[in-house]
């Protein structure tokens, strides 16, 4: 399912195209009085809405300390060349805030120190890119759902954008700046964190530092590196050339599940 999704439309989207399903796959329970009061109640809305997520929610593979390459390459921007981000890496990223604004209740402006103070999850992962090639490392960082709560959505946020620190493409309307969005069941997935550490080092430069996201249902682009700002919005039409991704306004998928 990659409709787009928030919490109370969650369900709501679930509904509307399990409703069919649900109804062939279980005529058992929609043929008695009992069952199709049990289909009626939020209990079984949310049975159903949760069997169809489940895939979604489902987390991906994590591999051994055995498995860790030792050669994960570096893919993309490696060194940006943008001045505020230089600025921001020759004085090792002291002055770093993370902005997480837009469609939220509280924005945040957050240090290296106030990120690692927040619930992390630590995970050893393959990133597969588009190009044909796999990499595994060990990722730590700040779980992505906990500190959106923080922020406190707005209800009319669907999708969370990440605007990064570097220039991939030279264009003079400024749409060659690397930016990607995932909706919210991959933002509140557990394995969906702002990693600061690759293999229990601090987040090198040509992976992202000092920050990136790992959303590890998806493709290699969908994982932003050099992440300056996030911005929750209702939708991302505005953003870029309008298709969500510096990729994706490239022709790739905006949904990069795997
Ligand atoms: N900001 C930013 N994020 C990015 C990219 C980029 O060029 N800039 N490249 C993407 C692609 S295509 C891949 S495969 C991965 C590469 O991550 P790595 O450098 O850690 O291998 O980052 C993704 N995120
Ligand atoms: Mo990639």
């Amino acid at each position: 399912m990659n409709a787009p999704v928030n919490r109370r439309g969650w369900l709501r989207a679930g509904l509307a195209s399990a409703g069919a399903l649900a109804l062939g796959a279980c005529d058992k329970i929609t043929n008695s009085k009992q069952g199709v009061a049990f289909l009626q109640s939020a209990e079984g809305l949310t049975r159903r809405a949760q069997r169809l997520l489940v895939d979604r929610k489902a987390l991906a593979r994590e591999f051994t300390h055995a498995d860790i390459s030792s050669d994960f390459r570096p893919n993309g921007s490696i060194d940006p060349n943008d001045p505020d981000y230089v600025a921001l890496k020759t004085k090792g990223f002291a002055d770093y805030r993370l902005v997480i604004d837009g469609l939220v209740e509280r924005p945040l402006s957050l240090s290296l120190a106030d990120l690692r103070a927040q619930p992390s999850r630590t995970q050893i992962t393959r990133h597969d890119c588009v190009e044909g090639w796999s990499s595994i490392a060990k990722w730590t960082g700040a779980r992505l759902g906990p500190l959106l709560d923080k922020a406190g959505l707005k209800p009319s946020a669907r999708y969370i954008v990440f605007h990064c620190g570097d220039t991939l493409e030279q264009t003079l309307d400024g749409t060659g700046q690397y930016y990607e969005s995932i909706d919210l069941v991959d933002a509140y997935h557990p394995q969906t964190i702002l990693a600061y550490a690759m293999n229990d080092q601090v987040l090198p430069v040509a992976h992202g530092a000092p920050l990136r996201l790992r959303v590890e249902r998806q493709l290699g682009y969908k994982q932003a590196k050099y992440i300056m700002r996030i911005e929750a919005v209702a939708d991302y039409a505005h953003l870029g050339r309008g298709n969500g991704g510096f990729w994706e306004d490239r022709g790739y998928e905006w949904y990069a599940g795997i």
